[in-house]
């Protein structure tokens, strides 16, 4: 089934995001398609790409596909996990990808959105960081992605309280670009990509690697790496761990325990 609508015009690609009806869940089989288009547009030599969902969209994605994260006693955001290979992918795809933001976001999605270039959004949009509220152990290059993207202090803020911040307070913090009415975004996106296009894209390519590899340049001793690993599996091992997952699936509050 086809998850994603692509087009290709000159040196600018468009991928949408089409599976509506699962608010664009960013599964495994979504994940991989996203990473086939961004294949064919690197071989079609894009300049820019902008990634978006179907006009007028009421949820952009609704982040991880929670029925693909494992129920407990494992990490369910290994090296591996189609979410972090997509952030990955994003972020080393040689030309600037331009999210353009309609409706909310929520969890890895956000991550998604801040792991691209730019961020345009309209005012209705909305983004919100919910490892907290699904009791899930969040992991260190996702932060960093978080960090990059907003002081610590609105980053901290996010992701303990777990609650959607509106475009407008997404772009006072610098995490979004642009707010920009419904009806003029496809055209201010399409001029944004268009310019960029125009510029010289060896340069372009090695300034979006320089900033990606300064960016993450942070010291971390075998200590605190292996200290973090090992709070982050007290978390997925835990029953709230557990509980968060099957809270959502019952479709009721989660009772936390702490346990
Ligand atoms: O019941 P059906 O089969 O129709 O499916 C429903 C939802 O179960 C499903 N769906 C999801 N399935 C798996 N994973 C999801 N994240 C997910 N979100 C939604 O899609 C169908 C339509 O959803 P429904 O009826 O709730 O739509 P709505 O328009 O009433 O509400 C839209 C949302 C997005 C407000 C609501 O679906 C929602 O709150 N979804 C969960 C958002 C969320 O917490 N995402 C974080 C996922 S975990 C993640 O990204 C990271 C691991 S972390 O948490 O660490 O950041």
């Amino acid at each position: 089934m086809e998850l994603v609508r692509t087009e290709q015009v000159g040196h600018v690609a468009t991928l949408t995001l089409d599976n509506d009806r699962k608010r664009n869940v960013l599964s495994g089989e979504l994940v991989r398609q996203i990473m086939d288009a961004l294949k064919s547009f690197e071989a079609g030599q894009a300049r820019a790409v902008v990634l978006r969902a179907s006009p007028r969209v009421k949820v952009w994605s609704a982040g991880h596909d929670i029925d693909e994260l494992p129920e407990g006693r494992r990490d369910p955001l290994g090296w591996a996990d189609p979410l972090r290979e997509l952030v990955r992918a994003i972020e080393t795809f040689p030309a600037p990808v331009l999210a353009l933001v309609e409706g909310s976001v929520w969890g890895g999605a956000v991550e998604l959105v801040l792991a691209c270039d730019l961020c345009i959004a309209t005012p209705e949009a909305t983004f919100a960081i919910t490892p907290a509220k699904l009791g899930v152990p969040y992991n260190m290059s996702g932060m960093m992605t978080f960090m990059s993207a907003a002081s610590l202090r609105v980053v901290r803020e996010l992701a303990f309280t777990a609650r959607p911040i509106s475009a407008d307070r997404a772009e006072r913090v610098g995490m979004v670009n642009h707010v920009i009415a419904p009806g003029e975004i496809d055209a201010f996106v399409a001029d944004l990509a268009g310019a960029i296009a125009q510029n010289a894209p060896l340069s372009i390519r090695t300034m979006k690697e320089e900033l990606r590899v300064l960016a993450g340049a942070k010291a971390v001793t075998p200590r605190g790496f292996e200290k973090i690993q090992g709070l982050r599996r007290l978390v997925y091992d835990s029953q709230d761990y557990v509980e968060g997952i099957r809270a959502f699936k019952e479709k009721r509050k989660p009772e936390f325990t702490g346990k």
